[in-house]
């Protein structure tokens, strides 16, 4: 990483670090397979700082301990809520959209950053259109097959093209370690937004906080503009 790039990751608002330090860091790098090669911490809880980057620059997160592996062969998400005709899809169903094909810096809200990486998948708003969403429905609500782990968007932001199930990174299926099956990908937002082992997609009618933000991180995570950044107006 540059000068320029840790000092660009730096201000992390105070709530945030010290829910990370409160709770985070015990979770993180805990159980990751040692066959996808993501880094994994020395020990489980310790300073952020002490993970150790792995080839390609991604820390492996996860706020349980090993996650239970899905075979694309069998996997599904299920899309429910406000929704028409609830529905689930599996690989080859999603396989069959049009695939949006995104590449992007990934930026975790702790200033870590990989630049310029591929993701391939299928725009959350065309999923959204399959199953119909009702006129109830104002938000989208997503669950991790981890058991724990949710996140949420608003129903405008769920509707950006650049908001993914990406089944794709790299030029690879998804890997166990970085969320497969299936992972969302909310690009212009900081990756805690972007929620591993996708299970679950669900209208709500209102946000419902994640994981994080129920720990103080923003719920509009917009990168650049959220988590104690945002001093100048945009
Ligand atoms: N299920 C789940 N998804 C998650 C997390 C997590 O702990 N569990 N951590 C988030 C955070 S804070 C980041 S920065 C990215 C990290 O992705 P990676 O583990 O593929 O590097 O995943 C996000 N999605
Ligand atoms: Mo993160």
């Amino acid at each position: 990483m540059s000068e320029d790039e840790r000092a660009e990751g730096a201000p992390v608002g105070r709530r945030v670090v010290l829910g990370m330090l409160g709770l985070g860091a015990v979770g993180v790098a805990v159980g990751a397979s040692v066959q996808d090669g993501v880094s994994r911490a020395l020990a489980p809880v310790g300073p952020i700082g002490d993970i150790l980057p792995a080839a390609g620059g991604f820390r492996y997160y996860s706020v349980t301990g090993s996650v239970k592996r899905r075979s694309a062969d069998t996997h599904r998400v299920t899309v429910g809520g406000f929704v028409d005709k609830p529905q689930s899809f599996g690989m080859a169903d999603l396989a069959r959209f049009p695939q949006t094909v995104l590449d992007k810096d990934f930026q975790c809200v702790t200033g870590w950053r990989v630049p310029d990486v591929r993701w391939v998948g299928v725009a959350l708003p065309d999923l959204l259109d399959a199953v119909g969403v009702s006129r109830k429905a104002r938000a989208v609500r997503f669950t991790s097959f981890d058991g724990v782990y949710t996140e949420s968007l608003t129903l405008q932001q769920a509707r950006r093209r650049d908001v993914i199930v990406a089944t794709q990174m790299e030029g690879k299926p998804v890997t166990h370690d970085h969320g497969g099956p299936t992972r969302l990908y909310v690009a212009p937002m900081y990756g805690y937004k972007s929620l591993k082992w996708l299970g679950g997609i669900e209208l709500t009618d209102k946000v419902i906080p994640g994981y994080w933000e129920n720990l103080g991180y923003d719920v509009d995570a917009w990168v650049g503009r959220s988590n104690g950044r945002d001093d100048a107006p945009t």
